[in-house]
């Protein structure tokens, strides 16, 4: 790790001398309750972690800084507030390691942040910083889970979950990566465990639609879709033979109940033991064990060969009383939709395979396709289904359904892929969960008034091998007394996964020193819901779930007074080394910021990363590129300084006119799109023109080339501003000057070249007044010297002219 201040340019210094002026000026402090309109932009705040700020931190904050500056400009009171994330895994794995305290190693890793952060001049508000493992943060964050614990949507229960081995640790789906865990790369086992768990699902229709209120990007949507799977069907009950139970499956194709040819149970169902028979049970024993092994993505893979047995049982199809056999599949899952399927091989392609596979009968209800060669999946109509023959699939599913309803043998229902969150971790460094267990009430929340929890200060955190956290092993902290009866009784030992601080984290920035409160309603009215939020898409689709759903339920118990937290999302591509690979240590690719900063400055770092491609797309370093901006800063500080030293002399003013008043509209308008590349763009062709008349041009242009470029180079626009204007003092920053204005009407062209052809073909071209007439174009024409050559003596028999393009001389 490197706490040091690297070792400085020139650049620096002058950067540096601007930051501390900024500082010293409180120029980025966001006001609560200002007149001027307000805009909360948000980006994710950094994950602690030893190895500094990364390159694609620096994409992400450069760019919403220019957005930020810009809007400072053109009036607004903005907030742009920054924190730490700081539970989690890294720290406490680094803390076992080296012996040093997570404690000690966050406050380390905040100053490494810090320093790199404000090294790049980024405008933050830092009066409003927050550190999710700071007892008076987290305070809050378990003051939200007893108030979900109290509403009864925090609960626990005996779950299988994925259990790493090496980390020793459960693990949330998203945290298993083909099976792997995802920070050490183990093998993960399925293992039965008591956990916390939060009711999202209780949310989950209105996760769905609330969508709509929103404007995230069209692939975060998408996610956000999938992930809740809202899915639209019908339950149906299959009566077992010879005992007195029932199987209930969830279909989304009731419409094909007559060609179910056999029913399958997920593994983990209640009733595989008992339906099993005799001859059949070692065989189904052993499957069900194997099963335990496997990932639910290996279960469920498509390309997977589906595998199964045959319990020996019967049930009966409801809809005509026919025997069906009862067999287990695992790629059945128990958690969704009962755990229980209909086999309707003739329809369903992977219900087709299993049947050829077990030679179970293949019955067409559905006509539309060719049975004997594969699965018919489309709607079509019904045959073979008594007296809902000749229905369409759509009527079919409707009437089918309601006979069902009429028997009390099934219904219609909804069911979502969602599952509840699992939200314990066997760990020290996160949140304690504030449960009291006594022998004699039970699970007892703990008083408000004793909030925070705190962490207990301890040498070892290692996780336990019996799987429970480390905190069980600090017996004086975990013996206390029941708040409700006084008597002895347990702390709760499981921390909260790192989703927990994070998602709240928005909404201390309003208020981040409030005790009682986990922010004031009126400050949350004021600067709510975040008007833009920016981050990576790694980790959106769960974060923005997560968040939202608190958001929601907040919202629901009025501590907050929208229903969504973001407005807007966006999220920047993810930099790539210059070999195309992911940045790793492993690889020895890393490009850190440091080192770009010392050899070229902040300035040049921030206006390459908005340069490098389009803002949502991922992009390799690429260092010949930040040469070229490099020269471009260089050619701008001497256009700037040398501006004077020409001499003056006639300029074409309409031309730099349209020139400018083009270049602030556009920049403008890509910067509000987050086309952050396109404005560097067109700041350096501006550049380039201003460069190129040979005269001195107008103070006043020089100055709207730095008001445009101050948000993506602040350091240099402030620095060149001041070398101008001499006069002003420190105080009077670039930064309060307004954002330039542009006149439409300065942009419309005035001059166009036209074209001239003889007898269709091209001879020359010339530059014209935009609305030249017809006979003042063929003067212009027949003074050329070419067009002389070619129309000599010969007659004009015919004059072509098409306004604004081109002119067509017939001889
Ligand atoms: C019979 C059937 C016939 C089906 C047919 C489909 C086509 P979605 O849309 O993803 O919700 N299914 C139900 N529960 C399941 C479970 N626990 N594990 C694995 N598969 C399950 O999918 C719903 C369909 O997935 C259901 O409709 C069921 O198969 C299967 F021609 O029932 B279907
Ligand atoms: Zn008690």
């Amino acid at each position: 790790m490197n706490y040091q201040q690297p070792p400085q340019s020139k650049n620096q210094g002058i950067e540096q001398k601007w930051q501390n002026i900024w500082e010293k000026l409180n120029l980025y402090q966001a006001k609560d309750f200002d007149k001027r309109p307000k805009q909360y932009i948000l980006i994710e705040f950094p994950y602690l972690s030893g190895d500094g700020l990364h390159v694609g931190h620096v994409r992400s904050y450069a760019a919403l800084d220019a957005l930020v500056r810009k809007k400072r400009m053109q009036g607004y009171n903005v907030l742009y507030p920054i924190g730490w994330d700081a539970f989690g895994l890294p720290t406490e794995n680094y803390a076992i390691k080296t012996g040093l305290h997570p404690k000690e190693i966050t406050k380390q890793n905040i100053k490494l942040f810090k320093r790199q952060l404000k090294s790049l001049g980024l405008s933050f508000d830092w009066s409003r910083e927050i550190n999710t493992s700071d007892p008076k943060y987290y305070k809050w964050t378990q003051w939200i889970f007893l108030q979900l614990f109290k509403k009864k949507l925090a609960y626990q229960a005996k779950i299988p979950i994925n259990w790493c081995p090496k980390c020793k640790i459960g693990l949330a789906n998203e945290e298993v990566i083909s099976n792997k865990c995802e920070r050490c790369r183990a093998e993960v086992l399925r293992k039965e465990q008591k956990q916390w768990m939060l009711k999202i699902t209780d949310y989950a229709e209105r996760l769905l639609k609330d969508l709509e209120k929103i404007d995230y990007l069209d692939k975060i949507k998408a996610q956000q879709i999938n992930w809740i799977g809202r899915s639209q069907g019908a339950n149906a009950r299959f009566l077992i033979v010879d005992i007195k139970e029932s199987i209930e499956v969830f279909t989304t194709r009731i419409d094909t109940l007559f060609g179910v040819t056999a029913l399958v149970l997920a593994p983990e169902h209640d009733l595989v033991k008992k339906v099993t028979r005799l001859e059949q049970k070692k065989e189904v024993e052993e499957y069900v064990k194997a099963s335990k092994k496997k990932s639910e993505l290996e279960r469920t893979d498509l390309d997977k060969e589906k595998t199964g047995v045959f319990t020996g049982a019967y049930c009966l199809n409801p809809v005509n009383q026919e025997k069906i056999p009862i067999w287990v599949g695992d790629y059945v899952i128990a958690t969704y939709g009962g755990g229980a399927v209909m086999i309707v091989p003739a329809h369903d392609k992977r219900d087709y395979v299993f049947a050829k596979k077990f030679g179970l009968e293949i019955k067409e209800v559905v006509e539309g396709g060719d049975i004997s060669k594969q699965a018919y999946t489309d709607y079509g109509v019904l045959v073979n289904s008594g007296e809902f023959d000749g229905l369409d699939s759509k009527q079919g599913i409707q009437k089918i359904t309601l006979w069902l309803k009429k028997k009390k043998l099934g219904d219609f229902t909804v069911h979502y892929k969602l599952r509840d969150w699992v939200f314990s971790r066997q760990h020290y460094w996160g949140e304690p969960i504030p449960i009291i267990h006594c022998p004699k009430c039970g699970t007892v929340p703990v008083l408000e008034k004793d909030l925070p929890v705190e962490l207990p200060y301890v040498k070892s955190y290692k996780p336990t091998e019996t799987g429970q956290s480390p905190l069980a092993a600090i017996k004086d902290w975990v013996k206390t007394r029941c708040p409700q009866c006084n008597g002895l009784a347990e702390r709760e030992t499981d921390t909260m996964p790192n989703w927990a601080g994070s998602n709240w984290y928005f909404l201390r920035y309003l208020d981040s020193a409030n005790d009682k409160s986990l922010a004031d309603i009126k400050k949350l009215k004021y600067w709510m819901p975040v008007d833009l939020y920016n981050g990576g898409m790694e980790h959106t689709t769960l974060h923005l779930l997560y968040s939202r759903f608190w958001h929601k339920f907040l919202f629901d118990i009025k501590v907050v007074p929208t229903s969504e937290p973001y407005a807007q999302r966006r999220s920047h591509g993810i930099v790539l080394a210059e070999d195309g690979r992911k940045m790793s240590k492993s690889f020895g690719n890393v490009v850190s910021p440091d080192e770009i900063i010392k050899k070229y400055g902040a300035d040049v770092l921030r206006i390459y990363e908005m340069f490098m491609g389009p803002f949502d797309q991922m992009i390799a370093w690429d260092t010949k590129t930040i040469e070229g901006v490099n020269r471009f800063l260089l050619k701008v500080k001497t256009l700037v300084l040398e501006n004077k030293n020409k001499k003056e002399g006639k300029l074409n003013l309409n031309k730099l006119e349209q020139q400018t008043h083009q270049t602030i509209k556009k920049v403008g308008q890509d910067l509000e799109n987050m086309k952050f590349n396109t404005a560097v763009a067109a700041l350096m062709e501006y550049n380039n023109e201003l460069i190129g008349f040979d005269a001195q041009i107008p103070e006043d242009n020089i100055k709207i080339l730095l008001l445009l470029l101050a948000p993506l180079a602040p350091h240099w626009s402030e620095e060149l501003w001041h070398k101008i204007q001499p006069q002003l003092s420190e105080e009077q920053s670039i930064f309060q000057q307004p954002w330039p204005k542009f006149n439409e009407k300065l942009i419309q062209k005035k001059e166009i070249e036209l074209v001239i052809q003889i007898n269709g073909k091209v001879r020359d071209k010339i530059l014209t007044p935009i609305n030249i007439s017809q006979r003042q174009a063929e003067k212009m024409a027949c003074q050329r010297k070419k067009i002389q050559h070619f129309v000599k003596d010969k007659e004009i028999k015919k004059i072509i002219f098409v306004p604004k393009k081109l002119i067509n001389l017939v001889v």
